[in-house]
């Protein structure tokens, strides 16, 4: 896959792809990301690729020309089908579904932003489709870029190998993950759930399922939601629900008998 981002800080990408997983996957040839620079495509003595906005008010636009010359520049290296995405806070949420997506393009040109925002003409003739990467400010598109990369390039063809992890791939699906523990077996007096040392890996399966049942239960109902749940899963979910229902009740009871033998709450 071949990435092109659009940006005035050309090394805040570059930097930050030399490592880990993505820098490999670049390393390897699996992975390709360029830049195109505005400031490149301007023809004044200053390299001008802001301005005032219409209207007045404070803080400045990135003007038109630099920005669209800039964006044609990028997708001219790109096999077509290569759609052309600005990311903002006024986009679609970006999440899995969306890199899932993305991940089977040809190629992608990913235009960060500074500034108080583009001209909106920009948006209209130099972009496919808008993105958000969450509900924040930022001061700049480059980091909801390099999210996008990272996310992306993660689901590619060989870019994980044994790192591939289970949840992203098999019963876990769409679910939080469960805890992970490592050596010593006690750490600071707290130790690794037995269940991990017992060598039954039908247990361990089974007893991660369920943490990351219970998690996504606890944390983000919103994801059970959505999540194609196994037989298994759906019937350790129930579970799990019997349990707290019957943990609040017996709260709930207690509280009553702690109240009917007039302790304060
Ligand atoms: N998820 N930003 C875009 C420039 C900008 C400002 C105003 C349009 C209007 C963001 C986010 C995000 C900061 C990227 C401002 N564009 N992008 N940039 N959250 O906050 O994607």
């Amino acid at each position: 896959m071949k990435i092109e981002v659009v940006t005035l800080f050309p090394r805040l990408i570059a930097g930050a792809l030399e490592f880990g997983v993505v820098g490999r996957a670049i390393a390897r040839g699996l992975l390709n990301v360029g830049t195109e620079d505005p400031r490149v495509h301007t023809s004044d003595v200053h390299r001008t690729v802001d301005d005032r906005p219409y209207g007045g008010g404070p803080g400045m636009v990135m003007k038109p020309e630099p920005l669209l010359a800039a964006i044609r520049a990028a997708q001219a290296r790109l096999p077509a089908g290569s759609p052309r995405l600005y990311l903002s806070a006024q986009g679609e949420r970006f999440g899995q579904a969306v890199a899932q997506e993305l991940m089977r393009c040809p190629g992608m040109v990913l235009i960060a932003g500074r500034y108080e925002g583009v001209d909106e003409r920009v948006i209209e003739l130099g972009s496919d489709r808008e993105l958000s990467v969450g509900d924040y400010v930022l001061s700049g598109g480059e980091l909801p870029a390099l999210t996008v990369i990272d996310a992306v390039a993660r689901l590619l063809p060989g870019v994980l190998g044994d790192e591939r992890s289970s949840v992203e791939e098999s019963f876990a699906q769409g679910l939080l993950d469960w805890p992970h523990y490592t050596r010593p077996e006690i750490f600071e007096g707290k130790a690794v759930p037995a269940v991990l040392l017992s060598g039954d890996h039908a247990d361990i399966r089974r007893w991660r399922l369920e943490q990351a049942l219970a998690r996504t239960a606890e944390r983000r109902p919103d994801l059970l939601r959505t999540a194609q749940l196994s037989d298994e899963a759906q019937r350790l979910l129930d579970e799990i629900k019997s349990r707290a229902g019957a943990r609040a009740a017996a709260a709930a009871a207690g509280t009553a008998a702690s109240e009917d033998r007039g302790e304060r709450k």
